[in-house]
């Protein structure tokens, strides 16, 4: 217990002068998720939007937890992005791998989550009761706890002691599927186990059949820490990422929609759940962390995406390392510097050639697949130079050159006698006309006589 109390002073530490250091780091966005997949419901009024835990009962009043330690807070909300500081963790063998120390930050699904962490006395036998579990329920839970710790080989105590717990009273429609979305951390390290559990518990006349997790009973393991127990699980210290959980009824009506998390053989280190009606944001070290996938093969899974960073040609720097999550991710700065010769970095592009889809640093979407983003380069553009040379006009316009020779129609009537031939009853003229043309450099010259008559004149040319 000595090693357990040390354990937690020194990570409360490390968290809050890693916080003090660099805050900055840890601003995380707030990306709003799409409810649903199709055909399933969020259940109205569970997102926590209002900042506080109103119209849900708790096992401790409400408190706004400003960040994640191993230290029970009860019942309350987080606002916005909280953060969780651990060291490392050497392995257990056959058991749990070996942790590096990390720094988690963990965002609501919009502004605000639900949030509990057990403190004090609260016991987990009481948390069932408060969510209006039978006892049966109960054993088969603690059965359940202790069936793993051997399947898991990690052993530990199996005995639940304190607990916190949220419990809203819903109205459900039978043949709908509705689910709500949840994160557990552990703050524990194997072989201390802690968990969590989900409950939907009818409040009507009737015994509906009630399915949650895929699972005809009126509850679900949720997240727990050590590894293959619960049917999610953190490993020493950790979060199983957000998940969703389902509920389907046979009856419609109202029931207790509840939720615990419990300290398991002793009351140190304790886990925290997070609850809203949509999937938030985690990060660990800054890169996007997905959904875990689960121990319990019904039990709903996420599809994680992988997005690999390539350096696409670079001359030097590293591409960030890859982001393995589910939902929206949001795209990487160029953190490792990547430099070309003559290029500038211009974000991240789906294709190695640029001509595929462009993200900038920051910018955020949703995978259909696992893909590579490529950095874009841009090619360095040289200066125009500081005054445009004019354009010279050629010294001298070539002259149009007219034709040596045009072609003259020269109809300078000649010269001509005029002849007046007298006679009974008619008259006669005679002209004279000389033609003179001259086309392509030869002369042509030609004379007429007009020749007239009672009837018709015409011109007989004769060419000279
Ligand atoms: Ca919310
Ligand atoms: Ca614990």
């Amino acid at each position: 217990m000595k090693n357990r109390k040390l354990i937690r002073r020194t990570t409360s530490s490390v968290a809050i002068v890693l916080s003090l250091l660099a805050p900055s780091l840890f601003v995380s966005s707030l990306i709003a998720e799409p409810a649903s997949a199709s055909g399933v419901a969020a259940i109205p009024d569970t997102g926590f939007e209002g900042g506080s835990l109103n119209g849900w009962d708790s096992s401790s009043a409400s408190r706004t937890f400003t960040e994640i330690t191993a230290n029970g807070q009860g019942a309350g909300i987080i606002s916005g992005t909280v953060q969780f500081t651990h060291g490392a963790r050497s392995a257990r063998a056959n058991c749990a791998p070996a942790v590096t120390a990390a720094t988690w930050a963990f965002g609501p699904f919009g502004s605000h989550a639900g949030a509990i962490q057990p403190t004090g006395s609260g016991s987990f036998d009481a948390a069932l009761v408060a969510l209006g579990m039978s006892s049966s329920d109960n054993s088969a839970i603690k059965s359940m706890i202790t069936a793993q710790a051997v399947s898991s080989r990690c052993g530990g105590s199996t005995n639940p002691t304190n607990a916190a717990w949220l419990r809203k009273t819903v109205t459900l429609t039978a043949g709908t599927t509705y689910q709500m979305a949840w994160n557990y951390i552990g703050t524990d390290y194997a072989p201390y186990n802690d968990g969590s559990v989900t409950s939907l518990i009818f409040k009507g006349v009737g015994t509906p059949t009630v399915t949650v997790n895929n699972q005809v009973q009126s509850y679900a393991l949720l997240g727990f820490t050590n590894p293959g127990t619960g049917d999610y699980s953190t490993g020493s210290y950790g979060s199983t990422g957000w998940q969703y959980s389902t509920y389907e009824v046979s009856i419609s009506g109202t029931y207790d929609l509840g939720f615990a998390v419990f300290n398991i053989g002793d009351t140190s280190l304790s886990p925290v759940l997070l609850v809203d009606d949509g999937l938030g944001v985690v990060t660990r070290n800054g890169e996007t962390f997905g959904a875990v996938v689960p121990n319990n093969p019904q039990a709903p899974s996420l599809v994680n995406r992988t997005v690999t960073y390539a350096a696409n040609n670079a001359d030097s720097g590293s591409a960030p390392v890859n982001s393995t999550g589910s939902g929206s991710i949001t795209v990487a700065p160029n953190s490792g510097n990547l430099a070309k010769s003559g290029f500038t970095f211009a974000g991240w592009n789906t294709l190695s050639d640029g001509t595929g889809v462009t993200y900038q640093p920051g910018d955020s979407f949703t995978p259909s697949a696992n893909l590579t983003l490529y950095a874009k380069w841009t090619a360095v553009v040289s200066s125009p130079p500081a005054t445009e040379p004019a354009s010279s006009p050629p010294a001298t316009e070539p002259a149009s050159s007219p034709p040596a020779t045009v072609p003259v129609l020269n109809t300078q009537p000649a010269t001509a006698p005029t002849l007046a031939i007298t006679g009974p009853g008619s008259q006669w003229l005679l002209f004279a006309f000389a033609l003179t043309l001259v086309t392509g450099g030869a002369t042509l010259l030609a004379v007429s006589n007009l020749s007239t008559s009672r009837k018709k004149t015409r011109l007989n040319w004769e060419r000279l």
